[in-house]
């Protein structure tokens, strides 16, 4: 064999090796190439799904904030949280395979269960509404300077009203709504004004100027920023008389609040 034959012999394997390598080099990039398809194509299934589970919170957080009433609030609630979770459930169901692939699926639902616990923090918060109305039961006579009694409870939320010294105490600190109304006898008239830890922050006048005889009630509302454990009464300021109208079939003296 002469020394020609031999180095051709050497350059057609060298052909070979590189022939072959070029081979696996160009079937691995095609194999790459569809594992980045396949990773696209599942990219833009999870951010459909993400679109579509955001939207459905969306949903069930605007109808939570729409119920109204305690009670049927309650149970209205009770029911979307069951929808929800079965919407998660299902959601999950269909996904599961997805985000499984890609360990994602705890974050999910680690999400979904932030967003329930959310709904149920605002379920129980609207059920524990702070509100009150107590009023006179009968005609009552208040002398200058003294706190009004109401000894009558229609609602007392939260149980901060006590009807023996006619003061409230407020439960949570916040921004409340008091209004009170107040009716003098016939031919009386009488200053009222709302005290709010010590301090006067309204007052009207329930005056009947005539010698006929008319009911001139009056009403006064305030806004104030309290804070919890402040008192706020109702306290006769002055006038003529001292009877205030608990029950005359037209009118009645009133006090009610409520944290916005
Ligand atoms: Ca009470």
């Amino acid at each position: 064999m002469t020394t020609v034959t031999v180095l051709r012999i050497i350059c057609i394997a060298l052909c070979c090796i590189f022939s072959a390598h070029a081979d696996s080099l160009e079937e691995r990039l095609n194999t790459l190439e569809r594992i980045v398809e396949k990773q696209t194509a599942m990219i833009d299934l999870f951010k459909n799904e993400n679109s579509e589970l955001k939207f459905r919170v969306e949903k069930l957080e605007i109808e939570v904030v729409r119920l109204s009433g305690v009670q049927e609030r309650d149970d209205e609630m009770g029911a979307m949280n069951g929808n929800f979770g079965n919407n998660y459930k299902n959601t999950n169901n269909r996904t599961a395979t997805t985000f499984d692939k890609v360990g994602i699926q705890d974050g999910l639902k680690s999400s979904m269960t932030n967003k329930s616990t959310k709904l149920n923090r605002l379920a129980k918060r609207q059920a524990e509404s702070i509100a009150f109305h107590v009023y006179l039961t009968g005609n009552s006579c208040f002398n200058d300077q003294q706190v009004l009694l109401f000894d009558g409870e229609e609602v007392d939320i939260g149980s901060a009203y006590n009807e023996h010294d006619g003061i409230y105490v407020v439960p949570e600190t916040g921004i409340y709504v008091f209004s009170w109304s107040y009716l003098s006898n016939y031919h009386e008239w009488a200053q009222t004004e709302i005290v709010v830890n010590g301090v006067s922050k309204g007052s009207t006048i329930s005056d009947d100027p005539t010698n006929v005889g008319f009911w001139s009630p009056a009403t006064a509302l305030v806004v104030v920023s309290v804070n919890a454990g402040d008192h706020v009464f109702i306290r006769r300021v002055g006038g003529r008389g001292c009877t205030a109208i608990g029950k005359n079939g037209y009118a009645r003296t009133t006090f009610s609040g409520w944290k916005l």
